[in-house]
């Protein structure tokens, strides 16, 4: 495969870029009243409106055949065939067999790994089921009330985000919780509101030997052991989902409450798998395969429709033309909508750590950049914060805003102001405020000409700040799916064109090792000097204030 900096498409954008970089989106909109309708595309009831980006007919003309140059397509079908595209674990790439909802065989080694897939999906049923319904019960009688998952990184974020985005589908009584810090507040301020008879705890490790998640789990056992004074009761309480079986079961987990997954499924990307268990508990397994329903409809439009029309591709692409051509170095995520508050934290966790590389797939390192800094907050909220630096900063950030045209939660007009403030938002970054515009405000305000003077160019916005505009009819579980697989496919897309694997996650390996090394020496409780002068310095701080444990 070529060199993507010697792709034709690749040096076409860099020529067409100094074209470009003087242009403003203000006069490409005076001079185009189609742009909309040229520069819009939807799936479902998503409606994905790029118009408002630094682009012309010729910018995306090039930036779809960078798509066909680095073989997106390509890479695509091998993904969904199940081919080993995790070249450095020596693994498929399969979460789209987890919410393949047409059923077509998907084969791993020779094996159509379906009716696997279909049968967790079966035990997830059964057993939310008489949770749900009240025939599972805890060992003294009690209903289950309380959900507790203990997980870290991909074993929490995901279904943290779809339970926080979806509490308004909830059983009623029901409350999830997630416990994902090895720092011991975490688990002690949620044990503090939680009856152990009437909680479930859900151990969430795809390893099952990741020490946050193993230290909370220990604890939370010892916690209900010595609550409830029955080691016997502790079978009732605790499930485990995992890919290492026997590890769940050394736990103390009876195998038939072990729900597996596999290791053709990235942590990152497990929210669709067995990792969902919390969100099926919460939420109903008929609600969790809406969900999956909707992923599903997304990797079909991803599969079928052509790139111009391509929502993901779409979105790759025009992060890669900010990335690597204006040089921006984050991507903004405002969701104007408080259930999705979590969703910056799962999108930093899929993008960053998937595509937070720098070695090639043939093993040479990169010379351009690849994944940017992923970031946000919900809206109006951030508007109030560090918007001042996307008006009117020295950094280009490129957003997406996303937002549900009808609110779940009605109240008076409060969703119609939301929706004005997204609107009146992106069309300002768009259009900014010319010096003629700044001028005319303030001598019809009345302000005198030598104080117009001094403040004028403050109040200059120079506007031409990229968005994408993501909308949707209202926040329900299929559209949930659509928009959480519309994300992991731009990341997916974007790996591809930067020649990385972004199914790795070296760094967070790198993390979990060294931990377990620096924590045999601190237990030592003795001065070090077995590191560099800075971290001993720190160690024998610690060992001096007599640490906690
Ligand atoms: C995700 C990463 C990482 C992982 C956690 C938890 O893609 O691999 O965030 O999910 O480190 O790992 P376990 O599920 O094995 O505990």
């Amino acid at each position: 495969m070529s060199k993507l900096t010697d792709l034709p498409a690749w040096k076409a954008l860099q020529s067409h870029f100094f074209e470009m970089k003087d242009l403003h989106m203000r006069d490409m909109f005076d001079q185009d009243a189609a742009r909309f309708d040229k520069f819009s595309t939807r799936m479902d009831d998503i409606l994905l409106d790029f118009s408002k980006n630094r682009m012309t007919d010729e910018t995306f003309k090039l930036l779809c055949e960078l798509a066909r140059e680095s073989d997106v397509e390509g890479w695509r079908d091998q993904m969904f065939a199940g081919l080993e595209i995790n070249i450095s674990e020596y693994r498929p790439v399969l979460h789209t067999a987890l919410r393949n909802r047409g059923n077509k065989p998907v084969f791993v080694d020779g094996e159509d790994v379906m009716p696997k897939v279909n049968k967790v999906l079966q035990q997830m049923r059964y057993f939310s089921e008489r949770v749900r319904g009240g025939h599972w019960r805890g060992y003294s009688g009690h209903l289950i009330k309380d959900i507790i998952n203990i997980g870290i990184g991909g074993s929490d974020l995901g279904p943290h985000v779809v339970c926080d985005a979806m509490k308004p589908f909830a059983q009623r009584g029901m409350n999830v919780h997630f416990v994902s810090n090895i720092d011991p507040t975490h688990l002690t301020e949620i044990l503090k509101f939680v009856q152990p008879e009437s909680t479930l705890f859900i151990v969430s490790s795809k390893s099952f030997s990741t020490q946050e998640t193993m230290m909370n789990a220990h604890s939370a056992r010892d916690w209900f052991v010595h609550t409830t004074g029955s080691e016997k009761a502790v079978a009732k309480h605790f499930v485990a989902v995992t890919s290492n079986l026997n590890a769940a079961n050394e736990f103390g987990v009876l195998p038939e409450n072990i729900f597996e997954f596999w290791d053709w499924v990235g942590g990152r990307y497990s929210l669709w798998s067995a990792i969902g268990l919390p969100i099926v508990l919460y939420l109903g397994m008929d609600h969790f395969e809406e969900l999956l329903d909707g992923a599903y409809a997304m990797d079909e439009h991803f599969t079928n429709t052509p790139i111009e029309k391509n929502i993901p591709i779409i979105l790759a692409l025009l992060g890669v033309w900010y990335n690597n051509f204006f040089d921006a170095q984050s991507h903004g995520v405002m969701a104007y909508n408080q259930y999705l508050r979590r969703l910056p934290a799962h999108l930093q966790q899929l993008d960053m750590e998937s595509n937070g590389k720098t070695i090639t797939r043939q093993g040479e390192r990169v010379d351009y950049l690849t994944g940017p800094i992923i970031w946000g907050e919900t809206g109006s909220n951030c508007q109030h914060a560090f918007f001042q630096l996307l008006h009117q900063g020295t950094k280009p950030v490129p957003a997406d805003f996303l937002v549900p045209a009808k609110s779940k939660d009605p109240l008076g007009s409060q969703h119609s102001i939301l929706l004005a403030n997204f609107l009146a938002q992106t069309r300002a970054l768009m259009m900014g405020k010319t010096e003629a515009e700044a001028r005319k405000e303030l001598e019809e305000s009345g302000m005198a000409e030598d104080k117009i003077s001094e403040v004028l160019p403050h109040k200059i916005f120079e506007g031409n700040k990229p968005t994408n505009s993501i909308m949707f009819e209202k926040l329900d579980p299929r559209t949930m799916g659509s928009l959480l697989a519309m994300y992991e496919h731009k990341v997916f897309v974007q790996g591809v064109i930067w020649n990385i694997n972004s199914f790795d996650q070296w760094g967070v390996e790198l993390g979990k090792q060294l931990a377990d090394e620096i924590s045999e020496v601190l237990s030592s409780r003795e001065p070090s000097e077995d590191y560099d002068v800075s971290t001993n310095g720190l160690l024998d701080y610690c060992v001096s204030l007599k640490f906690s444990d």
